[in-house]
């Protein structure tokens, strides 16, 4: 059977099991080698634990942003290395697209350094929608908040996935957030399901955040009315000129059973290994893929910093008998 056919994020024959922080915290404490076999279960109910959905990462709109995310090479406030930049000309990302199709690429995922997009760039955004769609490639695309009407336009053009992500838990948001509140990331994310488009919404693991933290961060994604189809597990990627450019290193065990938990208590969703993978071992990123990740950024650039090489994949790919779906 295929992974789509085994998977089924909005089965409501069971029961739905709405997760508490303390259950998330007793599967954080297991032993190591419990939790991933638990993981490894809970991975192979739905998936074939031998396939990675891959996506490949644009910026169509990068820097200048007027948020000050502590982690974000692109807000305005820090003096990063990143420079202001226009959107992208349409050609040009799909263009783009098209390369990434050639080189794999199951879907492909538009980012903009945005707070929320303007009406005008908006109707630039849901052309590149619809030319990459019409590709064939699934989309997916993170513009910030929404405002009232403008997933349903995405919807329109064919938006397969928008990205929106929780970050961190609601209590730790505000240390590292101050511009927008996690309450208007959760009525993005509502607007985006009663639009009818799929979930991406994970998180950023490494910032500071006590393990607390982060399981109340996975339990409120879990327990969203639906789960998000796609969970990105986020490394921070430490950027110079942040606030969090000196953050000391998280142990890559605890990154480990982050993954770990996130696949126990989203069974059927896409969980992405996604930034900060250039920065692990081959060896590290087995074990995240034991512990349930099945998807992650193809491509040799994320936003504004490096991912690991196409090259490098497609050799980690083959050393591990992994296929891309
Ligand atoms: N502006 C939109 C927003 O904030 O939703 C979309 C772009 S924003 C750069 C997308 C996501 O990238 C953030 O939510 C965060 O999870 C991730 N991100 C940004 N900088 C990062 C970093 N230095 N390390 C890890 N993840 C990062
Ligand atoms: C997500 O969760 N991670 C991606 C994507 N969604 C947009 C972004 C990662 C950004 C890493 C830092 C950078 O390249 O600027
Ligand atoms: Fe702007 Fe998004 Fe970066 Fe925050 S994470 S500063 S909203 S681009």
């Amino acid at each position: 059977m295929s992974p789509a056919a085994l998977h089924s994020v909005s089965d409501t024959s069971a029961p739905r099991h709405l997760w508490t922080v303390e259950e998330a915290l007793a599967l954080y404490a297991l032993p190591f080698m419990d939790l991933l076999w638990q993981a490894q279960e809970a991975h192979r109910r739905q998936f074939d634990a031998n396939a990675i959905q891959r996506s490949t990462l644009i910026s169509v709109k990068t820097g200048g942003c007027s948020e000050d995310c502590g982690y974000c090479s692109q807000s305005a406030r820090y003096g990063t290395d990143v420079a202001r930049e226009r959107l992208m000309p349409v050609d040009e990302v799909v263009a783009a697209a098209r390369a990434a199709q050639e080189k794999g690429a199951s879907r492909f995922c538009m980012g903009a350094a945005w707070k929320s997009p303007k009406k005008s760039d908006l109707e630039s955004v849901l052309e590149m929608v619809r030319e990459v769609k019409a590709l064939g490639l699934q989309t997916c695309v993170t513009l910030g908040m929404l405002k009232t009407g403008q997933a349903e336009k995405l919807k329109e053009a064919g938006l397969d996935y928008y990205n929106h992500n929780l970050d961190t838990d609601r209590e730790f948001y505000g240390k590292v957030i101050t511009t927008h509140s996690h309450e208007e990331r959760l009525d993005t994310l509502q607007q985006v399901r009663e639009a009818g488009i799929r979930i991406c919404s994970g998180g950023i693991i490494g910032m500071g955040e006590s393990r607390g933290n982060r399981a109340a961060m996975l339990v409120q994604l879990a327990n969203l009315p639906v789960p998000p189809e796609s969970v990105p597990i986020n490394h921070l990627v430490p950027i110079p000129g942040t606030p969090l450019a000196d953050q000391p290193p998280l142990d890559p065990f605890e990154f480990v059973r982050t993954i770990a938990v996130a696949r126990i208590l989203m069974p059927a969703s896409w969980v992405r290994l996604s930034a900060g993978r250039r920065e692990m071992s081959d060896e590290l990123q087995a074990l995240c893929f034991l512990a349930g990740a099945n998807s992650m950024f193809y491509g040799d650039h994320l936003l504004t910093t490096g991912n690991a090489d196409f090259d490098a994949d497609d050799a980690l790919f083959a050393r591990l008998g992994l296929k891309a779906v």
